[in-house]
């Protein structure tokens, strides 16, 4: 039985933490392009805030020429448009990492496809005027969620949810989502009001964001440095911390699941999806043999920008009993492919080698 601020029972999602609503999607129950709402995946770092929509509204300032706020009904009356984006979070596939690092124990459905309906960032940043356009500038997207963070270091005190993103960025693709595959958001996933980044790991989607502030420099705030950070390494250069931006280039097998029991000498129809936040994907291969040799899968979806394609693969599994372990691998339109293990330096984050999915191959009884 749930005790009082149990995270509600989510049916279509597994839960992987004891205290917060992080919920999984069960990658193996991927049958559509579009993610259905009730089993896209929940990632929230502090409770879920109760926010009305007339209670809520939405701070524009920094360094803007008028500083302005919008109440709900304001920003739904603006122009609106709809973009199918994929989402992943930037942890998803670490429990396939040795040693098990720390962070939320995501296998593969920490991430899905929804249709975000909603306010472009760059109308509402117009509408507050910015002076002249420097090219080092960024958007900081605030959320309403406060806390105590422990972990990967302790928070100075209470924080709230804040990302940042370039203004080039900001002014491109970014929205100020109210719908999700056509209904108000729901609670967990940010109500009344989100940000989209499209193309980008889902820590930049600040949901139920409440302030938009203009910066003229980097900024600096706990999700954007202690955390959802990586030091990158370039040309001998000293390393560099670096915000963790687009989603990279990657295949996931769907079916077979991890350690599922499949029958010995049929065809056995292999399903995934690959993504990516830059170029499109161009190719996906699978390999049932660990690696030794790849062949093409087929795509069920046509290319659309930041939007996974679906593929399957035909498998004509062996006559005898044994593990078989199988990979796939996506290359995308500027012909570059995913790495072949996972770099270090992008610590439990940015998991994109392809992950083995080991499977029993059993006579069927
Ligand atoms: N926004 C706020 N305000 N608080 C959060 O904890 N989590 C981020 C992002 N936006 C988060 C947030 C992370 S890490 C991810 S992966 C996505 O929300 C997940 O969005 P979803 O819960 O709708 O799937
Ligand atoms: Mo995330």
């Amino acid at each position: 039985t749930p005790a009082p601020g149990d995270p509600a029972p989510a049916p279509g999602l597994i839960p992987r933490d004891s205290l917060l609503p992080n919920l999984e999607f069960p990658f193996r129950d991927l049958n559509s392009r579009v993610t259905p709402t009730e089993c896209f995946y929940v990632r929230n770092h502090f409770p879920t805030p109760a926010l009305t929509a007339g209670g809520w509204s939405l701070t524009v300032g920094g360094a803007v020429l008028h500083p302005l706020r919008l109440g709900l009904e304001e920003l739904r009356s603006l122009p609106s448009r709809t973009v199918t984006a994929t989402m992943e979070c930037a942890g998803n596939g670490r429990t396939f990492l040795s040693p098990r690092p720390r962070g939320v124990p995501w296998e593969l459905g920490a991430v899905g496809t929804a249709r975000w309906t909603g306010v472009p960032l760059s109308a509402v940043l117009e509408r507050a005027g910015l002076p002249e356009v420097v090219a080092a500038w960024e958007v900081v997207l605030e959320g309403a969620d406060r806390g105590v963070m422990t972990e990967p270091v302790p928070s100075p005190g209470e924080i709230s949810y804040a990302r940042s993103v370039p203004l080039a960025k900001a002014l491109d693709d970014v929205l100020l989502a109210h719908e999700m595959n056509g209904e108000a958001l729901t609670p967990d996933h940010g109500f009344p009001v989100r940000a989209v980044v499209p193309g980008w790991y889902g820590m930049a989607s600040v949901k139920w964001l409440t302030a938009v502030r203009v910066v003229p420099g980097p900024f600096l705030g706990y999700f954007q440095t202690v955390d959802y950070a990586y030091w990158e390494e370039k040309d001998g250069l000293p390393p560099q911390l670096r915000p963790i931006g687009p989603l990279q280039l990657k295949a996931a097998i769907a079916r077979p699941a991890p350690r599922e029991v499949v029958p010995c000498g049929v065809t056995y129809e292999v399903t995934g999806a690959a993504w990516s936040g830059e170029a499109d994907v161009a190719r996906v291969e699978v390999s049932v043999d660990g690696g030794c040799t790849w062949a093409d899968a087929e795509f069920l979806d046509p290319p659309m920008p930041h939007v996974w394609r679906r593929w399957r693969f035909r498998w004509q599994t062996p006559e005898g009993p044994g593990s078989r372990t199988l990979l796939a691998r996506a290359t995308d339109t500027r012909g570059r492919t995913q790495p072949t293990c996972h770099d270090p330096a992008r610590g439990s984050y940015m998991i994109t080698h392809p992950l083995p999915i080991e499977v029993d191959v059993r006579e069927s009884s």
